[in-house]
């Protein structure tokens, strides 16, 4: 019976049911109309950022996967004096659980594994097929949200978080070292972080990872309109936005935008929000770092840089950090 090594989700922080309607209200009342990236992801959401993984344009999935291996074997050695009391990983947004897999192949004294994500269904699923494959491994998902202090189980090992994907880019850099304080605070000293980052480099390759020629970037983005639609009683006319990401270059940062192509009124749970043509709501940033800005942002929060693996041509980077 492989599912008793899943401890039941447990939840720490509750999250308000109308918070998502809150925040809508609010960043559209903005005189910079926005939203917040976190509301892409519910079930065709989630679909479609995982068709964007698959997206040859879209190299940070696939360049931080193929590091992974080795940035394991170098974890191995690292965490080696660690063997007997084994080694637990504190992944935050887990999503599909695949990266960790690849940290469980690399390295056999890893024998906890904390996945922390706000979709506890998901979570649950995904925890039970990983400890079907690796009974070795005890698996306790949290059900919260992962961006703010997260209560641990009480634990013996010594603690790695895993936060990969370069979703840290996916914060303002004050957020990101709030984000990051969080984590230490949750695990504690004597932790370390593994941190995927994604990198400054020719605008081209950034534009087109942003703006592929599928579309499914722009379905991606457009989706949040749908879901405010459906879940909050909206009515976007979805074929009167279109989907713009460009590099900001003095930011160091993509920005995705829906632009409104026409003049119009839209109505979310009964409030009317008024659109000039051209106007845009500005739905996600994706920070790029160079390696030392990187390295001060982490300091700024408590974090020492331990190690930087860097993929061919530097595309993408992993930082192992230390608390
Ligand atoms: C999840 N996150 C790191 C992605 C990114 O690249 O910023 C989200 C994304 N947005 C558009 N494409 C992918």
């Amino acid at each position: 019976n492989y599912s008793s090594a899943v401890t039941a989700v447990v939840p720490s922080v509750a999250v308000p049911d109308n918070l998502f309607l809150q925040d809508v209200l609010q960043g559209l009342g903005e005189p910079q109309k926005r939203l917040s990236p976190k509301y892409f992801y519910d079930a065709e959401g989630s679909h479609l950022f995982n068709q964007i993984c698959e997206l040859e344009e879209y190299y940070p999935y696939r360049t931080e996967l193929a590091m992974l291996p080795g940035v394991a074997a170098d974890l191995r050695e690292f965490f080696a004096g660690h063997q007997q009391k084994g080694l637990g990983v504190v992944e935050f947004g887990a999503g599909s659980l695949h990266k960790i897999r690849l940290l469980i192949d690399g390295i056999p004294f890893l024998n906890r594994y904390i996945p922390v994500d706000i979709c506890g269904e998901h979570l649950r699923m995904a925890s039970q097929g990983l400890s079907r494959r690796y009974p070795q491994v005890k698996v306790t998902p949290i059900e919260a949200d992962f961006t703010g202090y997260v209560t641990l189980p009480e634990r013996s090992t010594r603690l790695l978080g895993f936060f990969p994907g370069s979703t840290i880019g996916n914060m303002l850099p004050d957020e990101a070292i709030h984000f990051m304080h969080h984590m230490r605070d949750s695990m504690g000293m004597g932790s370390h972080l593994l941190i995927g980052v994604d990198t400054k480099k020719d605008t081209r390759i950034l534009h087109w990872a942003y703006n592929d020629q599928a579309g499914i970037t722009a379905r991606f983005n457009k989706n949040i309109l749908k879901r405010i639609n459906r879940e909050l009683d909206g009515n976007f006319d979805i074929g009167c936005f279109k989907h713009e990401a460009w590099y900001n270059k003095s930011l160091g940062r993509i920005e995705m935008h829906l632009r409104s192509k026409v003049a119009q009124t839209v109505t979310v749970a009964g409030e009317h929000f008024f659109f000039c043509e051209d106007e845009t709501i500005h739905t996600e940033n994706s920070y790029k770092y160079h390696p030392e800005e990187f390295a001060r942002l982490a300091a700024m929060s408590g974090w020492g840089t331990v190690k930087r693996w860097a993929a061919a041509d530097d595309m993408f980077s992993m930082f192992l950090l230390t608390a």
